[in-house]
């Protein structure tokens, strides 16, 4: 690796964030910006590009998505668990870490820990004498891939068993961690010096926490990334010494990550399998640079998250690149009523042309079943995965031909020995430089002269560029239209025949696909993805919502759709293009989602060819979440035909909006894929009305 710095320190090396202020001008936080360098440990993190989810614990048998704490351990026993199946199976596709839920929210941990009894050591398994982290450590050792722990933060045993520490209001004290338990084996080794001692004042629970981590990083041997999901179904207040752990983190697994809340990994905003059109690894913050608990100046989940918007609201730039974590099936856990739910090998590839390609690592979940194996289906799955990933991505067609700059930074010219046929072009920067580019055009040489078939923003560690087709050329031109400083790009080309056709309707109205507004008389004439959920016509009326009427919100107005009961009335988001044309500064959609609370990063298109991300948030019908402050409630109607036990929770019609360019005219828009339409659980956009203004 090449870079600009020395080894840093952390967590205030200068290399690694550079301050901002209110006086700044726009050039000059650009120029900041382009100054911001990774650490090494982050460079190497975003070079695995593929890294394994594995959620398995007491919900892989109790069929729960979140534990209660007080789960009943005789029912955890993997007889037939072997983690070098799992790892075989996911060296093989190409990934290169694998992170464990050592621990999930309801507190139950995977190795027999010295600090409580709600462990494995507690279940039928091996007759208590298992541990699932030690085997894992064991496997990926052996198969050469990194080792990552999920402990998650909130803990509901420690919150609902009578003896739980978690939010019990205990005092910070002077501690010392690890803190030895009686008849400690660790005794003459933590006495002699051999492992280290760390002080602190710290309440129950961060002790608690704090121990466990001990364990984790001291026992089985290197941990390459330390995942603290963010969140907290105890409804308990605990507060986080976060600057302790992170620093222990830091003194005991020195090249780990810290994702996710941590300083070194963030959370990419959804779990849909979608990074940014533009996503970018510069991101304003805002606090203490000293501090080890990061916070984005903006929402985590807002579209403009590094602009110069949130630019002009920091305190300070840092390197804080994306992880798009996003499982293989419709749930976290494995449940056998989702065997036929997993992710088609489309969808994968889709997946990881949107994180991987879009300057992100996939941080893909593959939960394994009660035997304690990855299912056939899934095992399946990556083997064509990984076996279509090596052979589109590990041929670059572009290789063996001479690059030139022309000039230096501004464009790269790739002149190939023949005419090769192409669909993906892939451009990188070297991150270890920091990230500049802010956009570019692609260009091909048809019949002698240049054609522009695509332009872009950021670009990154990855960008990889679809083409709406196939082109045969000998030449590509690709041309940085703006940089924060000039750097070499280096340019792929690839044929991927997994890019999806496109999908063109001539209008909004065309494009329809779907129904979700019942009569209240006919329940199941229509159904918003199979879920058996509909949006009550009888509601929406009393509510003033009639078919044909015009709804208006934040300034726009939209037509509902005209349609009688039954027939399609809104469009499913599928990557569909729709011909929308207009100018206006601002486009708006009135949706819903299905399931979960749903984003995902749509496109417009100009009538120049340039095309820009609208981002699409749907609020979920079954009510649950924070929104950020772009999705708003338009109509909140009783839903119709909820499923049994959810009946008082509302139905929502949102509305959200993203800027347009008034000096353009709009051509058309392409909307995000979600789940694959067949399974009731995978969330899904569903749009009533768009309107340009
Ligand atoms: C979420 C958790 O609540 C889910 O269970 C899962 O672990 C996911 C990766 O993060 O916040």
């Amino acid at each position: 690796m090449t870079s600009e710095h020395s080894e840093p320190s952390e967590p205030s090396d200068p290399s690694l964030w550079v301050a901002v202020g209110p006086d700044d001008s726009d050039d000059e936080l650009r120029r900041k910006a382009s100054m911001v360098r990774p650490a090494p440990r982050q460079v190497a993190w975003q070079r695995q590009e593929l890294v394994a989810f594995v959620h398995f614990g007491i919900n892989t048998f109790t069929g729960l998505e979140c534990g209660t704490g007080l789960d009943d351990l005789s029912l955890f026993d993997p007889a037939e668990l072997d983690c070098r199946q799992w790892v075989r199976v996911l060296a093989e596709a190409g990934f290169r870490s694998v992170i464990l839920t050592a621990k999930h929210h309801d507190g139950f941990v995977l190795w027999p820990s010295r600090y409580t009894g709600h462990s494995v050591a507690a279940t039928p398994w091996r007759a208590g004498r298992g541990d699932v982290v030690r085997e894992l450590a064991d496997a990926a050792r052996e198969f050469g891939l990194g080792l990552g722990v999920y402990l998650s933060p909130a803990d509901l045993h420690q919150s609902n068993a009578p003896d739980g520490c978690y939010g019990n209001g205990s005092p910070a004290v002077a501690s010392v961690i690890p803190t030895l338990v009686p008849g400690d084996d660790r005794a003459d080794r933590v006495a002699s010096g051999e492992l280290p001692s760390f002080s602190c004042a710290v309440d129950d629970y961060n002790r608690y926490y704090l121990n466990q981590l001990y364990e984790l990083l001291t026992e089985y041997g290197p941990v390459n990334e330390v995942w603290l999901d963010g969140a907290d179904p105890t409804a308990t207040k605990q507060n986080y010494d976060q600057d302790a752990w992170f620093g222990m983190v830091r003194a005991l697994a020195p090249d780990a990550t810290c994702a996710v809340g941590g300083p070194d990994v963030r959370w990419v905003g959804n779990e849909s399998g979608y990074a940014r059109y533009s996503e970018w690894s510069v991101v304003p913050l805002r606090g203490e640079p000293s501090a080890f608990g990061q916070t984005t100046a903006v929402a985590e989940e807002e579209h403009d998250l590094a602009g110069p918007g949130p630019m002009r609201r920091a305190d300070y730039l840092k390197w804080y690149p994306a992880e798009v974590d996003v499982s293989i099936r419709p749930g976290w856990f494995h449940h056998a009523s989702q065997d036929a739910a997993v992710k088609s090998l489309p969808r994968l590839m889709d997946l990881y042309r949107h994180s991987v390609g879009r300057n992100a690592v996939l941080l893909l979940n593959v939960p394994p079943d009660r035997r304690g194996l990855l299912p056939g289906p899934d095992v399946a799955r990556l083997a064509e995965f990984g076996r279509v990933l090596r052979e589109v991505y590990g041929h670059d067609l572009a290789a063996g031909a001479r690059p030139h700059e022309h000039p230096p930074g501004n464009a790269v010219v790739v002149e190939l020995p023949e005419s090769r046929t192409f669909n993906v072009v892939g451009l990188s920067e070297d991150i270890a430089r920091g990230q500049q580019v802010e956009a570019f055009a692609v260009d091909v040489r048809l019949e002698g002269t240049w054609t522009r078939v695509a332009t872009g923003t950021t670009v990154g560690h990855r960008r990889l560029v679809s083409l709406p087709r196939p082109v045969t050329s000998d030449g590509v031109r690709v041309r940085v239209l703006d940089a924060r400083a000039a750097r070499p790009l280096v340019v792929s080309l690839y044929l991927d025949p997994t890019v999806p056709a496109p999908v063109v309707h001539g209008s909004f109205a065309e494009a329809r696909d779907n129904t979700g507004i019942s009569s209240d008389d006919a329940p199941r004439l229509a159904d918003l993805d199979g879920t058996g959920m509909s949006l009550s016509a009888q509601a929406l009326a009393a509510a003033g919502v009639v078919p044909g009427g015009r709804v208006a919100h934040g300034g726009l107005e939209f037509r509902w759709p005209d349609v009688a009961p039954g027939e399609p009335d809104n469009v499913r988001a599928d990557g569909q293009t729709i011909r929308i044309g207009g100018s206006g500064s601002r486009i708006g959609f009135l949706l819903a989602g299905t399931a979960d609370r749903s984003f995902g990063p749509g496109l417009a298109t100009y009538t120049d060819g340039t095309q820009q991300e609208i981002p699409l948030l749907a609020l979920d019908t079954l009510g649950e979440g924070d929104y950020p402050a772009a999705a708003q409630t338009v109509v909140s109607t009783p839903y119709h035909n909820r499923p049994a036990g959810r009946v008082d929770e509302p139905a929502r019609v949102g509305w959200c909006a993203a800027p347009l360019d008034p000096a353009r005219t709009l051509e058309s828009i392409t909307l995000p894929r979600y789940g694959e339409g067949a399974s009731p659980e995978e969330p899904g956009v569903h749009i009533f009305a768009v309107a340009v203004g």
